[in-house]
């Protein structure tokens, strides 16, 4: 089945966390990430006095069950360090499934699609990137339409990899 997910990380190397958290999906059997989107920086949303995320999306294909992708992601999200602390709070990594397959579950642990995916910039124009056809089978637009309605793109830019570490002159 094709899925999607959404990785976010707001504390510590945020890059290692999402590369780290790339990997250990794609170690996992019944997990093959096919695509992955570019980076982005992204304002805090929520709860937003907190440091800024990057944020990405991932195309993947499985042979778990939505239940054993999510319990997965969470696993890994715990693998990685994550602690849940405050509600909305800073984490290491954040592993969201957005869509699985074009399947709807709403169930006591999961629902699929993600209930504000379509509310939220920061999930969107990364998403866009690797899936602008892809419909929402409860809204029934695709992802370029609900990323060109949402708001709060302002807090939303592609993030550029520093080449270089942060260097300092020294002053006499
Ligand atoms: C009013 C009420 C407006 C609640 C917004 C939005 C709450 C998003 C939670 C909200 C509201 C969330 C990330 C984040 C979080 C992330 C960025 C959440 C859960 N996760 N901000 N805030 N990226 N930029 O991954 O998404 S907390
Ligand atoms: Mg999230
Ligand atoms: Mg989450």
């Amino acid at each position: 089945m094709d899925a999607y997910l959404a990785l976010g990380s707001n504390l510590g190397d945020r890059q290692h966390y999402l590369r780290s958290a790339i990997k250990a999906l794609q170690m996992t059997e019944g997990i093959t990430v096919v695509q992955e989107s570019p980076v982005f920086e992204t304002a805090a949303v929520g709860y937003t006095n907190q440091p800024d995320f990057l944020n990405m999306a991932l195309h993947i294909k499985t042979t778990l069950t939505p239940e054993k992708l999510l319990e997965r992601a969470l696993a890994v999200e715990t693998e990685l360090g994550r602690v849940r602390e405050i509600k909305w709070g800073p984490r290491t990594i954040d592993i969201d499934v957005l869509f699985y397959g074009r399947l709807i579950i709403n169930t006591e642990t999961l629902i699929v699609p993600h209930p504000f995916l379509h509310e939220r910039a920061f999930v969107l124009l990364p998403l866009r990137d690797i899936a602008p056809d892809w419909v929402h089978p409860l809204l029934r637009i695709t992802v370029h339409e609900m990323a060109e309605q949402v708001s709060g793109k302002e807090g939303v830019h592609r993030w550029e990899k520093p080449l270089v570490n942060d260097c300092v002159h020294i002053e006499n």
